[in-house]
């Protein structure tokens, strides 16, 4: 399987964030890359893993997706805040503009000159400093979604269908991305790269010059506000996402939550209790593919991976272990899609290597 990875990704290094009122180390942390690429490289005795460095394809397929006054705002956000005399550890919000403020309209907040302001404005939570190396980190994790996804178009092109073995292809993605929207970071994320990618593969146009159809299946522990948000009034892709009812993001994955306008029916949540089980995750993806993602009939499949599902995740709570992994693999694999896989959460450091591995290798069995 093709890997996408990149040490621009390190760059993004904040020191802190603030979690249940507290300070507390920066959970999604560089180290997270070393730790899976370094478990990927062993396993690579035999040969399953090739690393390969992404393309700069620029920013078009960044702004099919995110406004460009947030991407000015990522780009400058560091070097305007330390110039108004920000703290030089990185930008983190004092205040957001609630729906209560009394001048409301987007448009009009959006003239807001300070750089504390803007830091509320394009962010949800406290959880996505802007450091010196951010925005190259985010760019070049973009840029691994992107050349993944091209990659992946290109394999599916060439190849002679092999029954059973779908195509696979790994965007080791960092920082993560699918508390992203648009116009607002949070949760760690900045770019959603699964969902750049997703509209790359949907412009991917059949002979007959018709849109390819994606499904986005999140498997991360939380659920995937920004991706929900960015594609909800459409029906093309199909979000499904499997997380924890009951947890942050805290005011989005409800089952009610399926879409509006043309994306009626195409935003498919399944939030489950903290005491999930390998079982109890196993099945109800299996009923998930069976009852919704087999008779959409997509053409791609995006899996946007989080193993923050494990049982010992440190911000997490279900009870998914190391060997489950492979099965959920398998289960991917039986979707017998073209695959993307794009790295999202998971933060249990000695075992993070080993579960996405885990994934991968299922899907290769
Ligand atoms: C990509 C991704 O997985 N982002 C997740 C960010 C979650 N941040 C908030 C976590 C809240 C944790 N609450 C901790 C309770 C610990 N006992
Ligand atoms: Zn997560």
């Amino acid at each position: 399987m093709k890997v996408y990875y990149s040490d621009i990704c390190l760059k993004h290094a904040p020191k802190y964030e603030i979690l249940s009122g507290k300070f507390v180390e920066y959970f999604e942390s560089p180290s997270r890359l070393s730790i899976i690429v370094d478990r990927l490289r062993t396993q690579n005795s035999s040969q399953h893993f090739e690393f390969l460095c992404p393309s700069d394809h620029g920013l078009d397929a960044i702004l099919a997706i995110h406004n460009v006054d947030y991407i000015e705002y990522l780009k400058s956000a560091y070097e305007e805040w330390c110039k108004e005399g920000g703290n030089r550890d990185g930008v983190i919000p004092e205040a957001f503009p609630h729906s209560g403020f009394i001048s409301t309209s987007r448009d009009k907040i959006k003239n807001a000159k300070s750089s504390l302001a803007k830091a509320g404005l394009y962010c949800f939570d406290l959880s996505c400093c802007i450091t010196e190396g951010t925005w190259e980190a985010i760019y070049e994790s973009a840029q691994i979604g992107i050349s993944a996804a091209k990659e992946l178009i290109k394999l599916n092109n060439e190849s002679v269908h092999n029954k059973g073995h779908p195509i696979g292809v790994f965007a080791l993605c960092r920082p993560p991305g699918h508390h992203a929207s648009s116009n607002i970071s949070g949760g760690g994320c900045f770019l959603n790269n699964a969902a750049i990618a997703a509209k790359l593969l949907i412009d991917d146009l059949d002979s007959n010059g018709n849109a390819r159809k994606v499904i986005i299946l999140d498997i991360d522990y939380h659920h995937g506000n920004g991706t929900q948000d960015i594609f909800y009034t459409q029906s093309n892709p199909l979000y499904v996402s499997l997380h924890a009812s009951n947890d942050y993001p805290w005011f989005t994955g409800e089952t009610t939550e399926i879409g509006e306008g043309e994306g009626e029916g195409y935003n498919v949540n399944i939030p489950l209790p903290k005491e999930t089980s390998d079982e109890a995750y196993c099945k109800v993806l299996e009923k998930v593919i069976k009852e919704k993602i087999t008779s959409y009939e997509a053409y791609y499949l995006i899996v946007s991976l989080g193993v923050d599902t494990y049982k010992d995740d440190p911000i997490a709570g279900f009870q998914v272990t190391a060997d489950a992994y492979k099965q959920v693999g398998r289960i991917i694999k039986s979707i017998e899609l073209p695959t993307l896989f794009v790295m999202e959460g998971g933060y249990h450091m000695e075992t993070l290597g080993i579960n996405v591995s885990n994934v991968l290798l299922g899907f290769l069995d």
